[in-house]
């Protein structure tokens, strides 16, 4: 643009783009506290998205920046589309991230993430580094669908025509191919251990990753090298892991509003929750940056964390995006802030969670529901009910289910938790929200399950065709008759009544 000095490319605002030119004219408390260039990478990152760089990064760069270590930076590789690992390059892979609540922000860059790449046009590369020595650490935030497995059972999904192709050989397209390439190029290279570390929000993350490398190690015959999986076993462990940090995806308007704080642009800036938590499974036989410093719990088992976090916070979550999104709330903040869904999420969560939990030392449940009830509602934030509520086919399992099968097996009747699937169904079917506007949220099974709710029928004709949905629920409660009966009375609630209505009424 006319008027900038030569080498500084002019962003959208006529600011400079933030790259390492640019970088010293930030002020020195918003610089990254370690030099991008004496960073070298120890991490291959699968997934480069919003959460992964106010999450990840931030703990790693933290925690070298403590330890005085340069060996941490981090190559991402975007799974789903080039336009993250683009936006990243153009800024020599510098971002900031920008935490904000009420009367609260701060903004940071960060230099941690050292390399971006599209891994659709460079899955050799992928494999390549997670093969070097150098590298001791492979970080995973795919989502529930990167991870390609039946939802229901935790087993890989075998019929999935991309990961029968990653196995027959071609340059691996999927996430788990990626993955088990890449450790195959490990043991070729004698590269020695790695840990490969899940932060998504499933179930046990680190084993069920390890049992779906190996369910495609063994798809198909000859597919990979003879013996990978018992030097999979002996050379590589899957540390579990707990995440938590909302993060929604950025808006144009986050954009400007960190490029005015920074005086440069930042295309790929990210804005968050001051709140960030992680308890990882110690579990490594490779080097690993010291998490801890930066305030990361390193715990022998993760599972009381883990249920707590599924069921309680992203259950809520999950609760406030349907009934929300039905409502025509925008954001879950809204919806939060909504007093008849708030009493809702209360009571779910203190009758219906609270018997299932065995709560991690020290938590008390009534706080910590408070604390995350507080945290949705931050008007700072702007996640929409449609993002929380995609994909909810893959995240009703860890988030609700479970609560479900325990509550049934107590011989309670989880009838809110029941309403909450119905809302997803109903938010997936109907196509208008309670004010009649177009609905429209995103899952692999939206086409299915309107169908199977478009036929003629009782309430419980439906919720007997939704069942029939396994892959999401699974053979016990698909032919459970109770769970079958109180599905019905959400199903038909919802056909009757507005969302918030419903809510008040079963918050009663
Ligand atoms: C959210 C999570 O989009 C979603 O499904 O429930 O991303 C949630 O914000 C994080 O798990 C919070 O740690």
């Amino acid at each position: 643009m006319a008027g900038e000095p030569a080498g500084l490319p002019a962003g959208a605002h006529g600011l400079a783009l933030l790259d390492r030119s640019t970088l010293a004219r930030l002020p020195a408390r918003l610089r990254p506290s370690l030099a991008p260039s004496a960073l070298s990478v120890g991490i291959v990152h699968l997934g480069a998205g919003a959460f992964h760089r106010a999450h990840l990064v931030v703990y790693t760069e933290r925690a070298a920046e403590l330890a005085g270590e340069e060996r941490w930076g981090l190559l991402s590789a975007s799974q789903r589309s080039p336009r993250a690992a683009e936006l990243l390059r153009a800024q020599d892979c510098l971002y900031s991230v920008r935490a904000v609540a009420p009367g609260r922000c701060s903004i940071k860059v960060l230099a941690s993430l050292r390399e971006a790449l599209f891994a659709g046009e460079a899955p050799e590369r992928v494999v390549g580094r997670i093969a070097e020595g150098a590298v001791s650490l492979v970080t995973l935030t795919v989502t529930e669908k990167g991870y390609r497995h039946d939802p229901a059972t935790g087993h890989l999904a075998r019929k999935d025509p991309e990961l029968l192709a990653d196995a027959l050989g071609r340059p691996p397209r999927t996430v788990l191919g990626q993955l088990a390439r890449g450790l195959e190029a490990r043991r070729r290279a004698g590269a020695g251990p790695v840990a490969v570390c899940s932060c998504d929000n499933l179930v046990g993350n680190g084993a069920l990753l390890r049992r779906l490398v190996s369910e495609l190690v063994a798809l198909a015959p000859g597919g990979f090298d003879a013996g990978l999986d018992g030097w999979i076993r002996e050379n590589v462990t899957f540390p579990s892991s707990v995440v938590d940090r909302i993060v929604p995806a950025a808006t144009p308007a986050d954009v400007e509003e960190s490029a005015a704080l920074l005086g440069v642009e930042d295309r790929a800036a990210v804005v968050a929750e001051p709140f960030s938590q992680w308890v990882i499974e110690d579990d490594f036989l490779a080097p690993r940056p010291r998490w801890e410093l930066a305030g990361a719990e390193l715990v022998t088992d993760v599972s009381a964390h883990e249920e707590l976090k599924l069921r309680v916070l992203n259950g809520s979550h999950s609760s406030l995006a349907y009934l929300g999104a039905l409502a025509g709330l925008g954001t879950v903040a809204e919806a939060a802030g909504e007093p008849r869904l708030e009493a809702f999420v209360r009571r779910l969560v203190l009758e219906e969670v609270a018997p299932t939990l065995s709560l991690p030392p020290g938590v008390e449940l009534a706080g910590y529901l408070d604390a995350v009830l507080e945290r949705f509602a931050n008007p700072a934030l702007r996640y929409t009910c449609l993002q929380v509520a995609s994909d909810g086919s893959l995240k009703l399992g860890p988030r609700l289910l479970g609560t479900v099968r325990d509550r049934l097996a107590q011989g309670a009747e989880p009838r809110r938790a029941a309403l909450v699937v119905a809302a997803w169904a109903t938010a997936l079917a109907r196509g208008v929200d309670d004010l009649g506007r177009p609905l429209v949220v995103l899952d692999p099974l939206a086409a299915r399950v309107a169908e199977l709710l478009g036929s003629p029928g009782s309430a419980g004709a439906s919720a007997a065709r939704l069942l029939g949905l396994l892959e999401v629920f699974g053979e016990d409660l698909g032919e459970d008759d109770r769970f079958r009966r109180l599905l019905a009375d959400g199903l038909e609630a919802l056909s009757a009544a507005p969302a918030l209505e419903v809510a008040a009424l079963a918050a009663g």
